[in-house]
C-alpha cells in the first residue's frame, strides 16, 4: 500500500494516479490530506469514486508531513490493511515507474529506498545550490547518525510492515524531512537492514513547496540530537 501525504497538490493528484495506474496496476493508496485549502480532497474523491483501491484519511487542518505519514503507517498497522507501505510524495518528485521495483525488493528486503547517492541515481533540473544543499545535508546526517544509509533524506521509501510493528511509531515527532531522517535512526537502532536502489528524483512542476525555515532548522538538528542520544546511550 502506498501512503501519499498531500498538502495543496490538487494539480498533481490525476497525473500521480494515473501513472501509479499505468506503472502498478491496483496497487492500494492511501492519500492523507490535511484539508488542504486549494481541494486537492475533492479531487482525491473524484478520482476515488472510480477507484475503489483509493483511500483517504482526511485530517483537519495542517498537522505537517511528519505526522501526516505517522497517521497513514498506524492506519495501516492498525487495520491491518497490508503487508508493506510505500512512502512516496505527490509532487512526482519520485517516479511511479520505480514502484515494481521497489514492491519486488521488499519482498525480501525489510526496509526500502529510493535513492538519489548509489550509483545510476540523481536529481534533474536541480540547480548547484540545491545540489550542494542536500548532498551537504546528507554527508552530516550520515556522519552524525552513524546510520548506514546514502541517502538519508529520501523520501521514497518502503517498509515490510512487520518492522514497523517493533518500532514506537509516537516517539518519532519532527515534522518535516528530519522525519525520515528520524525513522532510519530509530529502524537502524532497533537492528534492521537497509536496501537502496537508484532513483532519479525529479524537481516539482506543479503546486508549491512547504519547504520552510523552521523545517530547515529541525532538519539540522535532528542529527545533533542522534549523536548526542549515541554518545549518552540514550
Ligand atoms: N498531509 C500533509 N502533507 C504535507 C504537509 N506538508 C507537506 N506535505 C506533502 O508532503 C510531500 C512533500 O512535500 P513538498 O512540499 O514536496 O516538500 P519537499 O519535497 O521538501 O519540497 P520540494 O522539493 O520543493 O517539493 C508532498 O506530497 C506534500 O503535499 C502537511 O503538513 N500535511
Ligand atoms: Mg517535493
Amino acid at each position: 500500500m502506498l501512503i501519499i501525504p498531500t498538502y495543496n497538490e490538487h494539480d498533481n493528484i490525476a497525473v500521480l494516479v494515473g501513472r501509479i495506474r499505468k506503472a502498478a496496476g491496483s496497487e492500494p493508496i492511501l492519500f492523507v490530506d490535511d484539508n488542504s485549502p486549494d481541494g486537492t480532497a475533492s479531487e482525491i474523491r473524484r478520482i476515488q469514486s472510480a477507484d475503489p483501491d483509493i483511500h483517504l484519511l482526511a485530517r483537519p487542518g495542517k498537522g505537517g508531513y511528519g505526522s501526516a505519514c505517522r497517521d497513514g503507517i498506524k492506519k495501516v498497522l492498525h487495520e491491518n490493511l497490508a503487508d508493506y507501505v510505500i512512502q512516496s510524495d505527490a509532487d512526482l518528485s519520485h517516479p511511479p515507474e520505480l514502484l515494481p521495483r521497489m514492491i519486488e525488493l521488499l519482498k525480501t528486503n525489510p526496509v526500502v529506498i529510493g535513492s538519489r547517492y548509489v550509483a545510476g541515481g540523481g536529481a534533474e533540473n536541480w540547480d548547484i545550490r540545491r545540489r550542494c544543499l542536500s548532498f551537504g545535508a546528507n554527508f552530516y546526517a550520515r556522519w552524525f547518525t552513524g546510520v548506514p544509509v546514502r541517502d538519508m533524506t529520501a523520501g521514497f521509501v518502503g517498509y515490510q510492515t512487520d518492522v514497523l510493528r517493533k518500532i514506537d511509531l509516537d516517539a518519532i515527532r519532527s515534522e518535516g524531512y528530519a522525519f525520515l531522517m528520524e525513522m532510519k535512526f530509530t529502524l537502524h537502532r532497533s537492528g534492521t537492514r537497509f536496501c537502496e536502489f537508484p532513483i532519479v528524483f525529479y524537481e516539482r512542476e506543479a503546486g508549491k513547496s512547504k519547504f520552510s525555515r523552521k523545517i530547515l532548522y529541525e532538519g539540522m538538528r535532528f542529527p545533533l540530537k542522534a549523536l548526542g542520544a549515541r554518545i549518552s546511550g540514550a
